[in-house]
């Protein structure tokens, strides 16, 4: 697929978003508002605040967790470089593969588009056994269908011991103030 076909269809895209170093909630409502703030992205949804035990390597702090929900007409490969630049501009830090970050933001799904490049997968490949991602996004989309599986369903067959729900609703984005620098 060209990197730049648009998405003209009215298709539910999802990112979401983490991280367990520094002040996560900060860095995660900042990408928020990054992307609130692009002419060509629309935040329509954002979940709770997930406080969640870390996935794949356990022996670093709890992680932070949320998912939004957004709407622009950009291709997969144009919404990571997206991220990507969001996650530069927070000054992302992360060492190991699923070892502690700052911020992390991935793409979930995006409509019933499947991508598989090196660096793309959509939907996100490990979804199906991540509680962090698939209750925030239960919490926005529980009928959304991925792969021909409803979220709601999926979530139902996963341990959620040890996730708790800091800050419902959106009040996490608002906690605390603006980055200082
Ligand atoms: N992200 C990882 C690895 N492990 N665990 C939790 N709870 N939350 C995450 O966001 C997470 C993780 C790599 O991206
Ligand atoms: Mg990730
Ligand atoms: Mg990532």
């Amino acid at each position: 697929m060209s990197g730049q076909t648009e998405n003209e269809t009215e298709e539910r895209i999802f990112i979401g978003l983490g991280g367990n170093i520094g002040d996560p909630r900060r860095a995660m409502a900042s990408a928020v508002k990054a992307l609130a703030g692009a002419d060509d992205i629309d935040v329509v949804g954002i979940s709770s605040l997930y406080r969640t035990p870390p996935w794949g390597k356990t022996d670093q702090p709890d992680f932070l967790n949320a998912v939004v929900e957004i709407s622009c007409a950009l291709s997969p490969r144009i919404l990571l470089n997206r991220c990507l630049e969001i996650e530069k501009g927070l000054k992302r830090e992360r060492g190991e593969r699923w070892g502690p970050r700052t911020i992390d933001m991935d793409i979930i799904a995006f409509g019933n588009r499947v991508v598989d490049e090196p660096d793309l997968h959509i939907p996100h490949p490990r979804l199906y056994e991540r509680a962090f991602v698939l209750m925030p996004l239960a919490e926005l989309a529980p009928d959304f269908t991925i792969s021909g599986n409803q979220v709601s369903q999926l979530l139902a067959e996963l341990d959620r011991q040890g996730i708790a729900v800091p800050a419902q609703g959106r009040q996490w984005l608002d906690i605390g103030g603006e980055p200082s620098d």
